[in-house]
């Protein structure tokens, strides 16, 4: 043999034990000539060609040519590792090896199978608790919903295979479906999947708004040439408006000033001659001489608006990331204040402040996308796609209710020297001043804007993305609004870490 024939045959061996298990080729370069003689003599393009020529060699061609040379146990011995190219180099009809994997076909499987290539079982959770140590668990075409696969130990789950085991794995063949919580992997030392596809629902619990693909705290997770789409997160809830604060009492006569009752609280007003009202500021009655009107009492001071949502999402005791709820406005908001009283002794009394409005609410937090959360553990994702969905708008905060109305002040008691009491006859200075309107409530605060994530590390967790691997980033949420402008908007990272 040439020496280009023998490094092309050992480059061939090379190609083959990338595939295998090492000790399928422990024998060195020394055996590469007899591993495969035909693959030297006839295969002109060897790297195109040996998946193929592969499958067609050890299934018939070999076999039927060479029926007994030496047994077929050299060209077919070994392990046979499920490969990208679904190559069945050790001869039992399937990628990987038919006595140590197990196969599932969740269309036509039966989970009393016995679950090899030829009968397969149905589920991946029978799977995984058949599969022996080291094995694989192979997946054929379609859909899966498993309630759990948070099985402890070391596992490796491999989909996208046609019904015969054969041939190269797609993994939008086969699709794994999971709720909007994500499927928990908490318990494995050592969890593998891929060529396959995980699709996440959208979240529709408001209290768990945010949809996730995978959550894991495993303590290694390996995810290879895997497509994960996660549902959309919810949009938070606005607050309510606060509500109106009521109208202030009106005074009746000289002798009876507006009594406002704001949540319990009177409030007086100011009786004729009176500089302001018990919760006023002195601010001046009528003045007779000049002809000045009394005063009416000022409005009440607005309430402060709540707090907005915090941008940065925290973890819960539950393990879910979670965007705080905006803060209710402030019950802070004060009374009108009473209105002063008339020039004289028997000028007229002023009228009650209003009430204060209500503060609104604020609005709820937003949900985000998630492709994975890592609560722990090592992650590493190769040859991979991380499409979120859209994350939720947060919520609005509610609007703070406008004060209540002051009430109107009297007229002037009539005196001795008066038959009939106008303004013409007294003039305005006499009369009674309105109330003050209540202060507005304050507006409840906006909750931020949930994010899209393609992988949230939290604390001790670590990832590893490979180049190959992409990451689609959904629209994040706005903030909702807050009265002036609104709670921070969401954002969008491929990877975030959250101390
Ligand atoms: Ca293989
Ligand atoms: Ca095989």
């Amino acid at each position: 043999m040439h020496s280009q024939e023998i490094r092309r045959a050992t480059n061939i061996a090379l190609l083959l034990c990338s595939s295998f298990a090492l000790a399928a080729c422990g024998g060195g370069a020394g055996d590469a000539g007899n591993a495969n003689p035909d693959a030297g003599a006839s295969d002109t393009s060897p790297h195109v060609d040996s998946g193929a020529r592969l499958e067609g060699d050890s299934g018939t061609a070999t076999d039927t040519e060479n029926p007994s040379r030496d047994g077929s146990s050299e060209a077919c011995a070994g392990a046979d590792d499920p490969d990208d190219l679904g190559v069945d180099s050790n001869c039992d009809n399937a990628d990987g090896v038919a006595t140590r994997d197990v196969y599932v076909n969740g269309d036509t499987g039966l989970d009393s199978n016995t679950g090899d290539p030829a009968h397969p079982l149905k589920s991946i959770e029978a799977g995984l608790r058949a599969v022996k140590s080291g094995g694989y668990v192979m997946l054929a075409r379609g859909l899966y919903a498993p309630k759990t696969l948070d099985l402890p130990g070391t596992w490796k789950i491999v989909g996208g295979y046609e019904s015969t085991f054969k041939g190269a794995p797609k993994r939008e063949s086969t699709t794994i479906s999971v709720p909007s919580s994500g499927l928990v992997l908490s318990k494995p030392d050592d969890a593998s999947f891929a060529h396959l596809m995980f699709v996440g629902a959208d979240a529709e619990d408001p209290k768990s708004p945010t949809a996730y693909v995978l959550r894991t705290s495993a303590k290694k997770l390996t995810l290879d040439d895997v497509a994960l789409r996660a549902g959309n997160g919810l949009s938070g809830t606005n607050g309510a408006d606060g509500l109106a604060g009521s109208a202030g009492a009106s005074a009746t006569s000289r002798y009876e000033s507006g009594k406002t009752s704001c949540d319990g609280s009177v409030v007086l007003a100011a009786l004729g001659g009176s500089p302001g009202s018990a919760n006023d500021e002195g601010l001046s009655a009528g003045d007779c001489s000049a002809k000045v009107p009394a005063h009416p009492g000022s409005t009440g001071r607005p309430g402060s608006a709540g707090t907005d949502g915090g941008r940065l999402p925290t973890l819960t005791a539950e393990g879910l990331l979670e965007w705080r709820n905006a803060g209710d406005g402030h019950p802070d908001a004060v009374a009108g204040h009473g209105g002063a009283g008339g020039c004289r002794y028997e000028g007229g009394s002023g009228g009650g402040g209003g009430c204060a409005g209500k503060a609104g609410t604020g609005g709820t937090a937003a949900g985000g996308s998630v492709c994975v959360l890592a609560l722990g553990g090592e992650l590493t994702i190769t040859r991979s796609l991380l499409h979120t969905g859209f994350a939720g708008a947060g919520g609005a905060g509610g609007a703070g209710g406008p004060g209540g109305a002051g009430g109107i002040g009297s007229a002037p008691a009539c005196d001795t020297t008066c038959s009939v009491c106008t303004s013409d006859t007294f003039n305005c200075a006499d009369y009674g001043a309105p109330g003050g309107a209540g202060g507005a409530g304050a507006h409840g605060g906006g909750s931020a804007g949930g994010w899209a994530l393609g992988v949230a590390t939290v604390k001790s967790a670590t990832t590893a993305l490979d180049a190959s691997t992409t990451v689609e980033l959904g629209k994040p949420g706005v903030g909702g609004a807050n009265g002036l402008s609104r709670g921070p908007d969401g954002e969008k990272h491929a990877s975030f870490h959250l101390d």
